[in-house]
């Protein structure tokens, strides 16, 4: 590695020393000092109550309440959607995912969803002549179609075709398969001697499937989970093959810091842009052993003690390379909390008081405000000064925000749904959104102006089928005066029957609005 680092300067020198003798002006460098670097740590179904922080009384999170002390802790962030591949298409490309056919829970074995042709934040930060990495949960697809990848080759389209120079992934979920994880499109560890299959259909002949093999479990399924057995945890969808590829579930959150560390130090001379998407908190929850029991909550509680302690370690790294100044940090989470979702991993027996989605009503899969305001933290030590901000703002934003803050000015039509918020999210003014748009597990849409709340009417299942959870549809319109009633608790639809007509006819022409969506 020295060495490599060492020529590229070398390199680097001669080529100035070129040009000057050519009578040219150089190109001028990119200093780490000129542009800061970005790291997102994404979590996955961490609520907004999951954290201290946040008011949380029977689970501490340190290194994340750390972070929020030192930046600006935000009580009205938004993820794009009630669950993650719709929540970050939506946050990566800055369109809303409903207005995208195939952008819900996507299968282990989905095509590339953001197509190489769509304008991404990685694609941003690359205008701004960052080093782009992809590290931790993927969900968003690999390849040109669903169920045509060669998991023993190179998959294509991948993460660089979406601007990322560097991505480390699991290409859906910790209970999906393929269990393995990806580098550069190339499955990590494998031997070409047990090629990996994987099927979302039909079950391999001879491979011991969980729905006809449940004492072959370490971990039982509550809903669905019930075809491939990995590591004894029974998954969605089958596989065959690939051992030596497997990951173990215990090492997943130290596989993953472990090379945004490297990432970070590889490149601490450069500005980069990091997006470390974790495991934690989504089920399967194996944390690793030193966690088991820490929480007094069971493996979700360990979970969360584990996502706490990959944003130390991540910290730590910035204050050791001397980083922490010239790194603005975003921590937030994909979609709100759910307790059970699918395995007897004691989540709700264990639960006690606890508040997953703080004082907000539903969560995971729902319209309501647990499904999508998530925790979110924005820091930049020594420019942003720390405060709470109750600014409505939504990830979606990120996109246009950051690209001001870089000095990029985004193609004509690419995230279209993004606005420039940066102002917001600096802590500079409380302004945010005049109007978010969100969705739930069905792709039905809510509108709101952070004082309000409207969700539309709508067919569908008022409770998630698997949890039980209930998801906010109805077939009558509800209307939550988000101010004097945060929990959602009184529909007044038929009350403030104007405030209802009025986000009703918003949605409308936000829905009919697609000036300057780009063709894909
Ligand atoms: C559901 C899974 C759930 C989880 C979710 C996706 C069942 C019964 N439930 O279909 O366990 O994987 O999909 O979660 O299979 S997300 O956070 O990645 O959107
Ligand atoms: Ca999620």
């Amino acid at each position: 590695m020295m060495t490599s680092k060492l020529s590229s300067s070398v390199l680097a020198l001669s080529t100035t020393a070129l040009l000057m003798s050519c009578g040219q002006k150089p190109k001028e460098q990119t200093k780490n000092n000129t542009k800061p670097n970005v790291v997102f740590i994404y979590a996955d179904d961490i609520g907004f109550g999951d954290l201290s922080c946040n008011g949380a009384k029977t689970i501490s999170t340190p290194n994340v309440e750390k972070l929020a002390n030192s930046g600006v802790r935000f009580t009205n962030v938004h993820s794009g959607a009630a669950t993650s591949t719709p929540s970050r298409y939506a946050m990566l490309t800055g369109e809303y995912a409903w207005r995208k056919e195939g952008t819900g829970i996507a299968a282990g074995d989905a095509g590339m969803i953001i197509r190489p042709q769509i304008y991404t934040l990685a694609d941003m930060f690359k205008d701004a002549n960052y080093h782009t990495a992809a590290i931790g949960k993927w969900h968003l697809g690999l390849g040109e179609k669903t169920g045509t990848q060669d998991w023993n080759g190179h998959i294509t389209p991948g993460l660089s075709n979406i601007g990322f120079d560097y991505s480390y992934i699991m290409a859906a979920t910790g209970d999906r398969v393929p269990c393995v994880f990806v580098e550069n499109g190339s499955v990590v560890n494998l031997d070409p001697n047990d090629p990996i299959s994987v099927s979302y259909t039909d079950s391999f002949p001879g491979v011991p499937t969980a729905k006809n093999n449940p004492h072959l479990l370490k971990l039982h399924p509550t809903q669905g989970h019930d075809q491939a057995i990995i590591n004894g945890i029974p998954r969605i969808g089958y596989m065959k093959g690939g051992n030596a590829a497997l990951w173990q579930d215990e090492n997943i959150a130290d596989s993953i810091t472990t090379k945004a560390i490297q990432f970070i130090e590889q490149n601490q001379n450069e500005p980069f842009f990091l997006y470390l998407a974790t495991n934690d908190a989504h089920v399967p929850r194996l944390p690793h052993p030193r966690f088991a029991g820490k929480s007094g909550m069971g493996s979700r509680g360990d979970a969360i003690l584990e996502f706490d302690w990959t944003v130390g370690q991540i910290m730590e790294t910035l204050k050791r390379l001397g980083l922490e100044e010239n790194t603005i940090v975003v921590l937030s989470s994909d979609n709100g909390p759910i307790v059970d979702d699918g395995y007897a991993d004691q989540a709700i027996e264990l639960l006690g008081d606890h508040k997953p989605a703080g004082p907000y009503r539903g969560g995971k899969y729902a319209s309501y405000e647990g499904g999508t305001r998530v925790p979110c933290i924005v820091s930049w030590k020594g420019t942003i000064e720390p405060k709470v901000s109750n600014a409505l703002l939504c990830q979606i934003d990120w996109i246009k925000s950051f690209a001001s803050a870089v000095g990029v000015t985004v193609p004509e039509g690419a995230a279209p749904d993004s606005e420039n918020q940066w102002d917001s999210w600096t802590g500079k003014n409380e302004k945010g959104r005049e109007y978010l748009v969100l969705q739930n597990q069905d792709n039905n849409l809510s509108i709101t102006d952070g004082s309000w709340k409207y969700i539309e009417p709508a067919n569908g299942p008022a409770y998630n089928i698997h949890t039980g959870t209930e998801v906010g549809n109805s077939k009558d319109p509800q209307l939550f005066d988000l101010t004097n009633d945060e929990g959602e608790t009184t529909n007044c639809a038929l009350i403030a029957k104007e405030k209802a007509e009025q986000l009703h006819t918003k949605l409308q022409e936000i829905k009919d609005n697609r000036v300057g969506l780009k063709q894909n």
